[in-house]
């Protein structure tokens, strides 16, 4: 996921000395009933349905009711229910419990030590075919007794470029936008410390967990980082779960992609290469390795990271309990400037603000600790970052993958995780799956187009299929996108797949996967009162004027939309030239000639002023005290009969 992701709040790994992973065995644990969503509420845990978070609008649209302006101490800790999945996973013993006698072959040596090697499949469980059992994760690491204990950056210290190699780091940094020559110092099979919280290493996962195939997408991917990447895959899982490494290889334009990787990888017969002929992009590149890939669950991931001991089951076990769940391990940092691997804090969240920039958010400590969130806990996200996850291959393809109307990259995260809340499936952090990541200020390969615009047009793309009337937030925060008139392309593929897989709303995406978003559907609205007369624009028939103010007087009722417009139902309230009358037209939120500005720190001097937008000077819209009407007029900051105060105000 180049570039679009954000980075994690992250600490420096404790030091360990090697094969010091002892940890704590988990409390007892208490398991919930079965087949509910633990919600967080202010209070407290509950079960059921949130309530709405946005007002409601009358019959025209217009949005009338007050919604109590709570301190924001208050609304966040009231909307952060269904953080958690649910408690138990199945019948069967689930990963969030505590160790049950296993059925399955166990693990020799002390409870969360970690151990070498193992192969071959776990032996079924002897009780009946409907329940196969269950052992304790394993935790395969090859790297438990590295080749070179005193190598740079071994067990994922941190290194020092020396003094006289100063200048060519330097010059190798632009390679990768990361510390190249570092990454070259370091053995590719480095062993890192097991990061996993306390517990992890006890839980157990199911005897039949699908196979996967790991599908690792690169354009021009420093050569030890690949490798790296490829080696820690395969020292650290569990053999027979891996059907397959799956190289795409975007179309490098690096000699060392090519023969070189072929005959380095021909030693490790589960590593297939393929090498596309011309620039896919991120997205497409994917859709060629799921293409080919034979294993139950596809495993996406990025080509510079390092897989953690234990990361792989406990993301297939998640997909076995529900081929709909989405599992993502927690994406941990690996240093882009001393190539030191760090853990991240715990508890957070993959979410977007507006315009759909992804990001993190920590669980409140309050919501933390009044519902007892252990750090095993998994938490359901709003939004996944995008490059690394597990998804049933089945349920991808009925998915219809990425929609095949973006381009390269960006903006794929946010299709996918809209498109799997909304058609039923869920989105999943697993803190006991760990992945390291190198996260990059910024792409190192050239961008096919212009890379702004793709992104842009992707997003767009986007709210358009996903966002329902919520799409006017996204144009909201992104104005410029608006004014650009973008071409967005044929969208029927993809609004006939919504329906076919019918689809939820997104108000229904935000009431219960991600109820705090702040997502009010216009910024005011109300009755809008002139500070001079304190009188209120009413609609009169085709027209609009300037009547005493009456809160039941549905003909007073406006709303300011994202997209500028002064709107009652169904028309919007029209500039004049400076000097005429302001009138009524059937509203369109891309006639620019319809836009009035109010409320904006782009004009702080005209904040309670309604601006017209489209004329070379700004016009205001004015009360005319002895005439009861309305004109537009040359802007005056001071004049109170230019200053205009909505009911309701949602948003800056
Ligand atoms: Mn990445």
């Amino acid at each position: 996921m180049p570039g679009s992701e954000g980075l994690p709040t992250h600490t420096a790994v404790p030091q360990k000395a090697p094969g010091d992973h002892e940890r704590a065995a988990v409390g007892e644990q208490a398991a919930a009933p079965k087949n509910h969503f633990v919600r967080i509420s202010k209070e407290g845990v509950r079960v059921g349905s949130p309530a709405a978070p946005n007002p409601g609008a009358d019959s025209a649209g217009n949005f009338t009711k007050s919604p109590e302006r709570r301190p924001e101490r208050h609304r966040e800790s009231g909307k952060h229910q269904g953080i958690l999945a649910s408690r138990t996973a199945s019948a069967a013993p689930g990963s969030l419990q505590k160790a049950a006698p296993a059925k399955g072959p166990r693990q020799g040596g002390t409870a969360g030590a970690r151990q070498g090697v193992r192969t071959g499949r776990p032996a079924k469980g002897s009780s009946s075919a409907r329940s196969p059992g269950t052992h304790r994760v394993l935790a395969v690491d090859a790297t438990l007794a590295p080749r070179d204990p005193g190598a740079p950056g071994q067990f994922g210290h941190a290194v020092a470029v020396p003094e006289d190699k100063q200048e060519e780091a330097k010059s190798r940094w632009k390679e990768g936008n990361f510390n190249v020559y570092l990454s070259d110092l370091i053995p590719v099979d480095r062993a890192i410390a097991d990061t996993r919280p306390a517990g992890c290493s006890e839980q157990q996962v199911h005897n039949d967990l699908p196979t996967t195939s790991i599908i690792m997408c690169f354009v021009d991917e420093v050569w030890s980082t690949l490798l790296r990447s490829v080696h820690s895959v395969l020292s650290r899982s569990p053999p027979h779960l891996i059907e397959e490494v799956i190289l795409v290889d975007d179309f490098s334009t690096k000699d060392y992609l090519k023969e070189k990787l072929d005959k380095y990888m021909s030693q490790f017969p589960k590593v297939k290469i393929l090498h596309l002929k011309e620039r896919h992009g991120l997205i497409r590149a994917r859709l060629a390795g799921a293409e080919i890939a034979k294993g139950d669950v596809l495993t996406f991931l990025d080509s510079h990271v390092e897989c953690n001991v234990g990361w792989l089951e406990p993301l297939l076990e998640r997909v076995r309990l529900s081929r709909a769940k989405v599992a993502c391990p927690v994406i941990e940092v690996i240093s882009d400037k001393d190539m030191s691997y760090m853990t991240v804090d715990n508890f957070q969240r993959g979410i977007f603000t507006w315009p759909m920039n992804f990001g993190w958010r920590q669980i409140p400590q309050e919501v933390i600790e009044k519902n007892k969130i252990k750090e095993t806990d998994i938490i359901r996200c709003p939004v996944m970052a995008g490059g690394l996850f597990s998804i049933d291959k089945k349920y991808f393809f009925e998915l219809g993958t990425y929609d095949p109307g973006l381009d390269v990259w960006g903006g794929e995260n946010m299709e996918i995780s809209f498109k799997v809340w909304m058609c039923g499936g869920e989105i999943e952090i697993i803190p006991c799956s760990r992945v390291g990541h190198i996260f990059r200020n910024d792409n190192p390969y050239s961008f096919p187009k212009d890379r702004i615009r793709t992104v842009e047009r992707n997003l767009a793309r986007v709210a358009e299929v996903w966002l329902d009337e919520y799409k006017d937030l996204f144009y909201g925060h992104a104005y410029h996108l608006i004014l650009k008139n973008l071409d967005v392309g044929d969208l029927t593929q993809q609004i006939e797949l919504r329906k076919k897989l019918q689809c939820k709303s997104f108000k229904w995406y935000l009431e219960n996967v991600y109820p705090d978003l702040e997502a009010p559907l216009v910024k005011a609205s109300g009755l809008l009162v002139n500070v001079a007369t304190a009188r209120c624009i009413t609609v009169e028939n085709t027209t609009v004027a300037l009547e005493p103010c009456d809160a039941n007087n549905e003909d007073q009722k406006f709303n300011y939309t994202w997209l500028r417009l002064l709107q009652h139902g169904e028309v919007c309230v029209a500039p004049a030239a400076p000097g005429g009358s302001p009138g009524l037209h059937r509203c369109d939120g891309r006639n620019h000639r319809l836009k009035w500005l109010h409320g904006s720190l782009a004009r702080p001097e005209l904040m309670e002023h309604i601006a017209v937008e489209h004329l070379p000077q700004p016009a205001c819209l004015e009360a005319d005290q002895a005439r009861k009407t309305l004109r537009v007029n040359a802007c005056d900051s001071s004049s109170p009969h230019q200053k205009w105060h909505f009911g309701n105000y949602y948003a800056d």
